[in-house]
C-alpha cells in the first residue's frame, strides 16, 4: 500500500458538486482506501486569467495501485464528471492531478511526480498543508509548510478557505 496526495480543481458548473462527486468516486474504488479531504478553497485562476474562479482541494489516499494505474483511474473520474478541457490552463469541470506518490520521483510520458509546479501554487499548497504540512517533497528537500511559507504574498492572497465538502456549496 502506498500513500498519495491528489489535487482537485473545478471552475465550470456546480464546482462544489464536481469536487464532492470526485471524492465519492475515489471512495468507491476498491484499490483506494482511507480517503481524507482538505477543506475547499476558492482560488484566483493561475496561468490563464480570463476565466471563472476555481474551487480547489486536496485529498490524501492509501492505494494499492501503481502511479500510472492510479492516473488512469483519475482520468476516468474526470470523464464521468463530463470533463471538458478547452485548452491548457483553461476552464475545466474537473481536474485531478497526482501531487505526491509516496516518496517516489516519477517521470513518464504524461505523468511527472511530484507535480512539477506544485511549489509555485497556493491553490495546491494551502489545502495540502492541512493534510501534510511536515511532508518532505522529493527532489525539493523541503516540507509542504516550508514551501507554502516561501510563496509570495500575492500568491497566498489568491486563495480563500470556504469550508468542508458539505458547507462549501452554500457560499
Ligand atoms: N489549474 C490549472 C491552471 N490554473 N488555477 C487555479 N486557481 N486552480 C487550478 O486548479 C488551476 C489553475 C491547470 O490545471
Ligand atoms: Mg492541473
Ligand atoms: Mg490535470
Amino acid at each position: 500500500m502506498k500513500y498519495a496526495y491528489i489535487a482537485l480543481g473545478s471552475n465550470i458548473g456546480d464546482k462544489a458538486a464536481h469536487l464532492r462527486a470526485a471524492v465519492a468516486h475515489l471512495r468507491a474504488l476498491p484499490s483506494v482506501h482511507d480517503v481524507q479531504a482538505s477543506s475547499i478553497y476558492e482560488t484566483v485562476p493561475v496561468g490563464y486569467l480570463n476565466q471563472d474562479l476555481f474551487y480547489n482541494m486536496v485529498v490524501a489516499i492509501q492505494t494499492t495501485d501503481a502511479a500510472d494505474v492510479l492516473l488512469g483511474r483519475l482520468q476516468e473520474i474526470e470523464q464521468l464528471e463530463g470533463r471538458k478541457r478547452l485548452f491548457k490552463n483553461g476552464p475545466r469541470t474537473l481536474d485531478l492531478d497526482i501531487l505526491l506518490y509516496a516518496e517516489e520521483q516519477i517521470d513518464l510520458e504524461g505523468l511527472t511526480v511530484p507535480h512539477p509546479r506544485m511549489q509555485e501554487r497556493a491553490f495546491v499548497l494551502a489545502p495540502l498543508r492541512e493534510l501534510a504540512a511536515e511532508q518532505i517533497v522529493p527532489g525539493l528537500g523541503q516540507s509542504v509548510e516550508q514551501l507554502y511559507e516561501q510563496l509570495p504574498e500575492s500568491e497566498r492572497n489568491g486563495v480563500r478557505q470556504l469550508g468542508g465538502l458539505l458547507e462549501a456549496e452554500e457560499q
